[in-house]
């Protein structure tokens, strides 16, 4: 192997003197300062001394591209360390400024104000704990100190957790639509059911009359059968009643060329399991078909309500019917449920007068219906569109 000793002024100078005398294949062994010329010690100057050898094999391209990379990714590991320190630091910063907000807001009267006008809409503790700390979090000292901003925007924020099913749409040449209400004991159904078939069979302006037929499943109790048979008799709209898979099956298969069957159920306890396995064996001869609702109580408490939707779920309904609304004007307890579940309100039931009592769910006749709140009426208008001409409009 040929070794080296090249002297020069820098390190640079050596390196560049190295290259042009043995080319690329030199190789740097050692490296030290020295002092170069003079005489007896004086007059030298300092320089570098670099010793070498020429290697055979050529320095790799691939090994330099590989340091390059090496390199890279070092200084960027570098930067993302200082970046990630960075977003520590803001972080820490925002928190600590939300915990102050926080502090500063948790006992605004406002606040508590707000809280306690939930509790008296009979909102549960679940929504109550969201809507203060989505309150805490909003809005700054300033804001809070506005009143009226704050109820529409608490309104607003109610507004946005109601969701609102479509109406029955008609199976157009097709077979009949089937609708069936299921629910607990009293709430309504049958009575609904009459004010549907009113609407819907007899007509009026705006709608034209439907071809209507009712169904009733509640055979076994005294008077139930009594009870829509008098229905459709006034109305003049045929009502069956079915006791088995079967019977079901042959009505279903003899009223195919109407508009809309409607199938009234057998009330139940929601914790009578046995009845609601029987109830729901027969009606899977239609689940396919119908488009299936529960009927609620709006004087039903929050835990109760939930229950009832969490035993009625195998019948896998499609939307909620809101029943006796005339009877309270604490509403809390029922959109605290549904927004919980996701579930939507198709209709509102609010007396007993058979049709008139029934029409569209709308989110605006929720919030209306709110107790102790400063409502912009024109501003909930302008948010949630006013109330379309509900089917109680159709006949009052
Ligand atoms: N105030 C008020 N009463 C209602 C409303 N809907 C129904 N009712 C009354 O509640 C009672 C029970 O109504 P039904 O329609 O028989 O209730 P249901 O769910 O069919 O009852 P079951 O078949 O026994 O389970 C009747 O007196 C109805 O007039 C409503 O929206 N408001
Ligand atoms: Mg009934």
């Amino acid at each position: 192997m040929q070794y080296f000793t090249i002297q020069a002024a820098s390190h640079r100078e050596a390196l560049e003197k190295m290259k042009l005398q043995y080319g690329d294949n030199a190789r740097i062994l050692t490296h030290r300062n020295i002092r170069l010329g003079g005489f007896l010690g004086l007059f030298s100057r300092e320089g570098v001394e670099i010793t070498g050898y020429i290697s055979r094999e050529p320095l790799r391209r691939k090994n330099l591209q590989m340091e390059e990379e090496k390199s890279k990714i070092l200084e960027n590991v570098k930067k993302d360390q200082t970046l990630q320190k960075l977003l520590e630091e803001i972080q820490s910063l925002k928190k600590d400024l939300n915990i102050k907000k926080h502090a500063a807001n948790e006992d605004h009267p406002a606040i508590r104000e707000m809280e306690s006008l939930l509790k008296m809409n009979e909102f549960s503790d679940e929504f109550i704990k969201d809507a203060v700390t989505w309150m805490e979090s909003k809005f700054s000292l300033d804001e809070l100190g506005n009143r009226d901003d704050l109820h529409s925007a608490m309104l607003e924020w109610i507004g946005n957790k109601i969701l609102i099913g479509s109406p029955i749409m008609f199976n157009e040449n097709q077979d009949a639509k089937v609708v069936t209400i299921i629910g607990p004991t009293g709430v309504g159904k049958t009575t609904t059911i009459a004010k549907l078939a009113a609407i819907y069979g007899i007509g009026n302006s705006g709608i034209n009359p439907r071809r209507v037929r009712i169904v009733t499943i509640d055979y076994y109790r005294i008077g139930a059968e009594q009870q829509i048979k008098k229905y459709g008799e006034i109305m003049k709209i045929p009502v069956s009643s079915a006791e088995t898979r079967e019977d079901l099956k042959k009505i279903l298969a003899l009223y195919r060329d109407t508009d809309l069957i409607l199938i009234d159920t057998i009330g139940k306890s929601p914790k009578d399991y046995e009845k609601l396995g029987e109830m729901k064996n027969l009606l899977d001869v239609c689940s396919r078909r119908s488009e299936t609702f529960l009927a609620l109580s709006a004087t039903t408490k929050a835990s109760d309500a939930e229950d009832i939707m969490r035993h009625f779920e195998p019948f896998d309904y499609k939307s909620v019917i809101l029943t006796k609304l005339d009877e309270t004007s604490r509403i809390g307890n029922i959109i605290s449920v549904l927004a919980k579940k996701r579930r939507s309100i198709t209709y509102i039931s609010d007396g007993q007068s058979v049709p008139q009592d029934l029409e569209d769910a709308s989110v605006i006749r929720f919030l209306m219906n709110l107790d102790g709140f400063h409502v912009n009426r024109e501003y909930l208008e302008t948010r949630y569109g006013k109330r379309e001409l509900s089917l109680k409009g159709i006949w009052s």
